[in-house]
């Protein structure tokens, strides 16, 4: 590290990562383990990126990763395996047995605040730097062969040059906006309705996820662990969260969730979120030496539960593309690799586009109302079609399969012994 002036620090690492969110610390694990030098630039400090309440589904993909990483290890432990969801729509209850229909993938309830807490842990413990807290980062040169992160820690000016730098600074950061605007295109959807997400300490009413279509709208019962639940109500988009008591939430998720021989518990709630729904995406994911993962580049509607599965799936692709470069000189994953995660994301988007279609109440239309009544029969009641649709649950196969994966500390396998 040099001193360059007096107020300001200069340094230089492989690769800089802008985001300690999933996607920036699975990359700068997947780096760590190819030995690959990386520097985490995060804006919060460490107990808000480790307490932020979203996601709590990954599918078996992500388990797949997580696990060559060697990160599974709490994951196993408090993790709970589902095999199976249940839809229920016009007092019918169905059941789609994901794991029997698949062959054996699985989604797994493990929320992501403990996937970030274990890649946090595990980086620290390497003795890989994290610099939270930092200020006013920038990006400079990326389109040349040393780009730069620029930020101010602890009152003090920083520069830290860098070979690539890799976008992990999710929908609102700075490294997208970084690509000008006759280079990026980008492709969006708002939907006219939100999620209004409450966690509650009771025991979950049920042992796999709900996922109920209601005149209402839609309702979901999912969990965090054998005495928190996880429910989710459509609401409007511009809804006020003051205007939902406890005992209207609870009346509501009855209503929706409600069907014969079934009862759900109630409980204390302990916090309460609106989620705006909508997809984005934006390409190319690459520009110079900056390369973009996970919500930096793409959001996707929650209702398939594939936000964070697909910043894994980017962060797979860019972690081999830059080990073969890297560790071998050969750059051509690298410069496939916006066309290639791109792919994969159009068909997430689909998907996600798709379950979000078939599940919410999107106008006070009957005909529309009995269309998505025969496309949730015509899911349920086929084989065919649940299969399909259990794959794609359960996660796409490896996007990193191919001459390339190789070359890649993930395609070694189990990393549990690696430190
Ligand atoms: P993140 O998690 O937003 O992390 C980005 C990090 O970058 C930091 N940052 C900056 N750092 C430095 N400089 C700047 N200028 C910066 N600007 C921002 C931020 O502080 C943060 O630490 O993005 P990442 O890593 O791409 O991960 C994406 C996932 O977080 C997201 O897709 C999921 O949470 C989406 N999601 C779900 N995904 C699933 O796969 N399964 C689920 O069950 C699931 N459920 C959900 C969800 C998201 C939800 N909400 C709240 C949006 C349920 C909900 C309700
Ligand atoms: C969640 O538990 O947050 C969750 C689970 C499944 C989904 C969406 C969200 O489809």
């Amino acid at each position: 590290m040099n001193q360059t002036s007096v107020s300001q620090v200069r340094s230089r690492t492989q690769v800089g990562i802008i985001g300690a969110g999933p996607a920036g610390l699975l990359l700068g694990r997947l780096l760590h383990l190819s030995g690959i030098d990386s520097v985490i630039i995060e804006a919060r400090d460490r107990e808000y990126v480790e307490n932020r309440v979203r996601a709590g589904l990954l599918e078996q993909t992500t388990i797949d990763a997580l696990t060559a990483a060697g990160m599974d290890g709490r994951l196993r432990e408090q993790g709970v395996e589902h095999r199976g969801v249940e839809v229920r729509f016009g007092g019918e209850r169905r059941r789609i047995p994901v794991n029997e229909l698949t062959g054996g993938r699985s989604t797994w309830l493990y929320p992501q605040q403990e996937v970030v807490r274990d890649l946090v842990k595990a980086r620290l413990d390497v003795g890989d730097p994290i610099v939270f807290d930092a200020e006013n980062v920038q990006l400079s040169d990326v389109t040349g062969d040393c780009p730069r992160i620029s930020y101010r820690v602890d009152g003090v000016d920083q520069v830290l040059d860098c070979d690539v730098i890799a976008g992990c600074d999710g929908f609102h950061g700075v490294s997208r906006q970084t690509i000008p605007q006759n280079v990026l295109k980008t492709f969006a959807k708002n939907y006219p309705f939100a999620w209004l997400g409450i966690l509650a300490d009771v025991p979950p009413s049920t042992d796999e996820l709900i996922y109920a279509h209601h005149p209402n709208g839609f309702a979901m019962h999912s969990m965090r662990s054998s005495t928190v639940s996880r429910f989710y109500l459509q609401v409007e988009p511009d809804e006020e969260l003051a205007s939902w008591s406890d005992m209207r939430l609870w009346d509501e998720l009855q209503i929706r969730l409600g069907c014969d021989d079934w009862s759900l518990a109630e409980g204390t709630i302990t916090a309460r979120g609106i989620t705006p729904m909508r997809s984005f995406v934006s390409e190319p994911m690459q520009y110079g030496n900056l390369f973009l993962a996970g919500d930096a580049a793409h959001i996707v509607p929650p209702t398939a539960a594939k936000g964070l599965n697909l910043a894994v799936a980017d962060v797979i692709l860019l972690a081999d593309a830059l080990a073969a470069w890297m560790t071998e000189g050969d750059r051509t994953l690298l410069d496939d690799y916006s066309a290639e995660a791109l792919s994969r994301v159009w068909q997430v988007q689909e998907f996600s586009r798709t379950m979000t279609s078939l599940l919410h109440h999107e106008r006070s239309d009957p005909f529309d109302a009995r269309l998505q009544r025969a496309r949730l029969l015509s899911l349920c009641d086929s084989t065919e079609a649940m299969t399909t649709w259990s794959h794609r649950y359960s996660g796409l196969p490896r996007p990193w399969g191919g001459a390339g994966s190789a070359r890649s500390a993930l395609a070694r396998g189990p990393a549990g012994a690696a430190s």
